[in-house]
């Protein structure tokens, strides 16, 4: 480290002080090369912490505070506050959905961005002929914890024919708007092209203005952006088209970005994403494509259905294939673009998993391309089971539903200011914040 030291330099008036600093400064330059280096490319220290088991859990989203509410699928809403579950539910609908079929039930639960002054939030389920049901409720105005279940109103009611490819997620994006994920109806390959049809609700992405017409049936308007205003062929209601079965879409709360988690046929399962400036109007290919490979030539579609690969369909960033993932069952969870605090190695990374199989990645864009990672194929996460969805807390934490508990993504720190001694001029082997500070704080103390 000899050169680091400005020996005989006449211009400098406070040679020790100077010294030090320009020791201290370099040594701290050298760590932080080595912790950018490092920072995205190390995830051992990352750790699933359980913080609550409850079963049937599919949507997992909090209210503006430090609450977190659970979906079951089943029909009830938990509330998880400081550490434990309420024992009474903040909702329960398990008498109004119907859960006979294994993709139905309450499905998606939103809060309306301005809920501390409202009390709005809204609800996705399949009643009981089997349709997707949109509806707002209203918290209960004497107890927080509790939402009044006789303030219920319909927004929309779209039939299913079949009883799988429900979608089911509901989230306000960015612009305020409520986004619905809504899947083809189901069957399988989408019997009659319903994902590419203009005048199907079907395999779209909806978007809907919950600020509009708040006191009177539909209780919602269009917003005057929306892609196909003024198209009589195309319901208004249409953000963008192609679709099969958007299981778990997310918002990147740095950037407005779009996630789709789009579960595949029998082949491919992938990951759409929207550019937060997007106008909408996108048609995500299903089902003339099965994420990157060609699917069907299906007569049934519309004539001016692009073909597969045409340029006007908008391909996933990310898709793997069912014997990739082990063979067999598949089914892509979508899950969030990490910008939590207590798992930074994951910052900037987005979260997947597959149902199926429980294996989970993480990827982010290098270039045009996603780059993808394991993130338990040996380490440093267990195989994971049942993982049917990701949710996200105010603070931005990241959270996960394995079999019959929640977890939370977090790292193994602080480290020991005692441990990091020997490597605070090295390369350390995780993106962990507290021991980042904590190095300084002590590059700073010598
Ligand atoms: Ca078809
Ligand atoms: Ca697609």
């Amino acid at each position: 480290m000899a050169f680091l030291f400005p020996r005989g330099d006449a211009r400098c008036a406070t040679p020790s002080r100077s010294r030090s600093v320009s020791f201290y400064a370099a040594a701290t330059a050298l760590f932080l090369a080595g912790f950018a280096q490092n920072a995205f490319a190390q995830f051992e220290n990352v750790q699933l912490v359980p913080i609550a088991d409850i079963n049937t859990v599919v949507d997992i989203s909090h209210a503006g505070d430090t609450r977190l509410f659970f979906t079951r699928q089943t029909g009830t809403v938990r509330v998880y506050l400081d550490g434990g579950l309420l024992a009474e539910p903040f909702l329960d609908l398990s008498g109004t959905v119907n859960t006979f079929g294994g993709e139905q039930g309450l499905l998606g639960l939103a809060f309306h961005p301005d809920y501390a002054e409202n009390g709005f939030f809204y609800v996705n389920y399949t009643d009981s002929s089997d349709a997707t049901v949109i509806a707002r409720y209203s918290v209960d105005a004497a107890d927080p914890n509790r939402a009044d279940p006789s303030s219920g109103v319909t927004l929309m009611t779209i039939p299913q024919p079949f009883t799988n490819h429900n979608g089911g997620q509901i989230k306000f994006g960015p612009d305020g708007y409520l986004y619905i994920g809504m899947g083809d109806g189901g069957s399988g390959g989408d019997p009659t092209c319903r994902a590419q049809k203009p005048d199907e609700l079907l395999g779209k992405m909806l978007r809907l203005d919950v600020d509009q017409n708040v006191d009177t049936p539909p209780y919602y308007g269009i917003p005057a952006d929306n892609p196909f205003v003024g198209n009589q062929d195309y319901h208004p209601e249409i953000w963008a088209t192609g679709l099969r079965n958007p299981w778990r879409f997310s918002f990147d709360r740095e950037t407005g970005d779009m996630f789709i988690g789009d579960v595949g046929q029998n082949a491919r399962e992938e990951i759409s994403w929207q550019p937060a400036n997007s106008a909408g109007g996108e048609n995500y290919g299903w089902d003339r494509m099965e994420g990157f490979a060609c699917f069907e030539n299906d007569q049934s579609c519309p004539m001016d259905t692009p073909p597969c690969d045409d340029p006007s369909i908008t391909l996933p960033i990310i898709d793997y294939t069912h014997t990739s993932n082990g063979g067999g069952c598949a089914s892509v969870t979508g899950g969030y673009m990490y910008r939590g605090r207590t798992a930074l190695s994951l910052v900037g990374w987005y979260l997947y998993a597959d149902y199926c199989s429980g294996n989970l990645w993480a990827a982010r864009p290098v270039g045009e391309q996603w780059q993808t990672r394991r993130l338990n194929d040996g380490g440093p996460l267990p195989q994971l089971s049942g993982t049917a969805t990701f949710g996200e807390d105010i603070d931005g934490d990241v959270y996960i539903r394995n079999g019959g508990a929640i977890y939370r993504f977090t790292e193994a720190c602080p480290y020991p200011a005692a441990t990091l001694v020997p490597y605070w001029n090295q390369t350390l082997t995780s993106g962990c914040l507290n021991g980042f500070v904590d190095v300084l704080d002590l590059v700073a103390g010598i």
